[in-house]
């Protein structure tokens, strides 16, 4: 894992940056949709420094065992729990009556989930176990909702580098609105932000991401990557 921590946020959203209704996804039956959310952070990538240079793989260091998914405490109640904690990911779930939880989790050798008071804790927990364990983690993915998107978008010095938005372009009534407008008026870049080429995406996540408009059950989208301007 990189220090400082680099934050990638993750979300579907509408095209006025909806992103739920009533405590869930303002949709249903974005299957590869969901699909691609749950292949992308899970995927593990290792940095390229780490493949070169290497005589022997007992030079090789061990790579991140798992990737994280920071959420907040109403997006990990959203998720059915058959789907609980998200597989193959490390889960922290931000709420802040969860203050005491959090060292009980850090003392278990292998938690699937822990709790974190903020953010701001949750990224102090994985800047330890970087440190700790041979590799510690690996890309730290913020999934929502609107409030720890907020959060995670205020971090000082800039944390969260890299947008990974499905732009759902049919219209969905919503209750809980993304804190940044992308793709909409076109001035995202005086705001800080870029969107990325098919070819960064594609590198970035590791996979050929289909592009332009996708349907399913007659919604349309289309997956983006966008990337903060330094
Ligand atoms: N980002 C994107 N691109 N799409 C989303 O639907 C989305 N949803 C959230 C955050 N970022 C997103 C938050 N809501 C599950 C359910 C709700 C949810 C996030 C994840 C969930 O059940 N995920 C399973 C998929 C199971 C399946 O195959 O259907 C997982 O393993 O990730």
């Amino acid at each position: 894992m990189s220090l400082p921590l680099e934050l990638t946020l993750v979300l579907a959203a509408t095209r006025d940056m909806g992103i739920g209704l009533n405590g869930a996804l303002p949709w249903t039956g974005l299957k590869k949709e969901m699909a691609y959310f749950a292949r992308i952070t899970k995927r593990i990538m290792v940095p390229q420094q780490q493949q070169q240079h290497s005589s022997s793989s007992s030079d090789v260091p061990p790579g991140p065992a798992l990737n994280a998914v920071i959420m907040g405490r109403k997006t990990w109640d959203s998720i059915p729990s058959r789907f609980r904690p998200l597989k193959g990911r490390l889960n922290i779930v931000i709420s802040r009556s969860a203050g005491a939880s959090n060292a009980t989790a850090a003392a278990t050798e292998k938690p699937d989930v822990v709790m974190a008071g903020s953010l701001e804790q949750a990224l102090a927990y994985l800047h330890h176990q970087a440190q700790d364990v041979g590799g510690g983690c690996g890309r730290v993915f913020v999934i929502g909702g609107a409030q720890i998107y907020a959060a995670a978008l205020a971090l000082h010095p800039p944390a969260a580098r890299r947008i990974l938005l499905t732009g759902v372009l049919s219209d969905f009534t919503c209750d809980t609105f993304f804190p940044l407008k992308l793709g909409v008026g076109g001035d995202e870049e005086e705001k800080g932000w870029k969107r990325s080429s098919k070819a960064a995406l594609d590198e970035w996540v590791g996979e050929d991401v289909p592009q332009g408009v996708q349907e399913e059950n007659g919604t349309r989208y289309e997956f983006q990557m966008w990337e903060r301007v330094d």
